[in-house]
């Protein structure tokens, strides 16, 4: 254990080297920070993912709380967790994670995550539901503005290409990888695990001071409206163009997580890039908010937001108001239907203060269920009471496809009361008239964790 530790006290200069040198406002094109993955860390395990707060036997240096690798088993899947041992408020902070099998301890393809970050309050401040990992590696990074003990919970679901309503390729679906590679792929089992939530602490020091942020505040640049921005650029291969669309869901404020969608074309025909990855990284001045995966550098399967479509979405918090720079550098995968090489652009995005006034939550009309996605309580409201001749519309809010499919109770299995089919970000609403009293409950058939209850009287 000491030794181990040594060999992580050893690396924080590192660590520290690469955040200020990407607080300089550069790009890093290569992010390496905390734990390299030959340096494999020592795990405290746990198996019980509700008790995961107090890791005891801690020791800390100069009274640092460090936070240590955790690894966590639920139901046959082991994830494990690894936070940047010394993290200070406002400080780009790395995340590392791994998902494996638990019985043969070898890593899992093609999963995808839900990530959530909350601070002390449990307020959630960065959110993405689109990351992905090629070979079972997660790694991220992001800023955190509150001190204290802070959460990352993570729902992780193994329905690949499934995810957005494609035909599953066998290369596309989740395997157990025997063999080391992702093509080698037929020679791996297929590992459909469904879905798995997670929990993990990340202590974060407090800072004495937040950093300075020239404010744009009460200028004519402030954002009053949504932003929807496309910008067309070329790849590297020689003759590609690709369009990018940025769009906030609401206006861009301070305070709460932002929603945007990212959606990637094809310039010569407007049609959909499927399985692109994206790395995203949100800064101001000199302070980077937060930063996926890196594309470059670090190989693309290491963890990046990712479209099964081309759509994608992120959602940041943004601390304090003024002009920040969105840069998307974006590859294809080895699945996707248009090989540009990489591409790259930034957008001027403009925050302005919330100035008290409610921004992102928007008013949900009576009689409607807002799809959220895969973590719970996955239906907004999760159970709705209706009398009956009510329409009740369902609105998918997350930009991963879902689906409302009722079933008999208790089960997954479809009753043929109603079904949407495939929800997605473009066509995101389904209807129905519950004419007859009773309970009915319904699930997404891509996500069968994900489950509501109507019930009309
Ligand atoms: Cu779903």
């Amino acid at each position: 254990m000491k030794k181990q530790w040594l060999a992580l006290f050893a690396i924080i200069p590192i660590a520290v080297a690469v955040i200020l040198f990407q607080s300089s406002g550069q790009i890093s094109s290569s992010t390496n920070h905390g734990m390299a993955s030959d340096n494999t860390p020592t795990y405290t395990t746990t198996t019980n993912t509700q008790n995961t707060q107090s890791i005891p036997g801690q020791e800390s240096m100069n009274d640092m709380q460090e936070n240590v690798p955790v690894s966590t088993t639920s139901d046959g899947i082991t994830l494990k967790f690894a936070a940047q041992p010394e993290i200070y408020q406002y400080g780009l902070a790395s995340i590392k994670m791994n998902i494996t099998d638990a019985t043969s301890n070898v890593r899992l393809s093609h999963v995808d995550w839900a990530i959530a970050v909350k601070d002390p309050q449990g307020n959630v401040f960065y959110k993405t539901t689109t990351a992905h990992s090629h070979v079972g590696i997660m790694n991220f990074g992001v800023a955190f503005p509150v001190a204290g003990n802070n959460t990352v919970s993570v729902t992780t679901s193994s329905i690949g290409t499934a995810m957005m309503g494609l035909e599953p390729t066998p290369k596309g679906r989740t395997h157990t990888m025997l063999s080391g590679s992702l093509k080698g792929f037929k020679t791996d089992p297929l590992n459909n695990f469904g879905a798995r939530t997670f929990e993990f602490p990340v202590y974060v020091e407090a800072q004495n001071s937040a950093p300075s942020i020239e404010s744009t505040s009460g200028s004519s640049n402030v954002q009053t409206a949504p932003i929807d921005i496309t910008h067309t650029i070329s790849g590297e291969n020689n003759g590609t163009s690709v369009n990018v669309e940025l769009q906030s869901r609401a206006n861009v404020v301070t305070g709460s997580p932002s929603t945007f969608v990212i959606t990637l074309t094809k310039a010569s025909d407007n049609s959909m890039i499927t399985h692109p990855d994206l790395q995203l990284t949100a800064q101001i001045s000199n302070y980077t908010i937060s930063k996926s995966a890196a594309l470059k550098g670090e190989p693309t399967i290491h963890g990046a937001i990712h479209g099964h479509t081309g759509v994608m979405t992120w959602s940041p918090t943004f601390p304090a108001a003024g002009k920040y720079t969105v840069s998307i550098n974006m590859s294809p995968s080895t699945l996707s239907n248009y090989d540009w090489g990489y591409a790259t652009t930034q957008f001027d995005v403009f925050v302005s203060d919330t100035n008290g006034a409610s921004n992102t939550a928007q008013e949900q009309s009576p009689n409607t269920v807002n799809i959220l996605g895969l973590e719970s309580p996955f239906f907004v409201p999760n159970v709705l009471n209706v009398k009956a001749g009510t329409t009740v519309t369902f609105v998918n809010t997350d930009a991963t496809g879902h689906t409302v499919t009722s079933v008999k109770p208790g089960t997954t299995d479809p009753d043929g009361t109603f079904d949407s089919g495939l929800l997605s970000v473009k066509k995101n609403t389904f209807s129905f008239k519950f004419d007859t009293p009773g309970t009915y409950e319904y699930i997404c058939s891509v996500h069968t964790h994900m489950r509501g209850t109507i019930i009309v009287s």
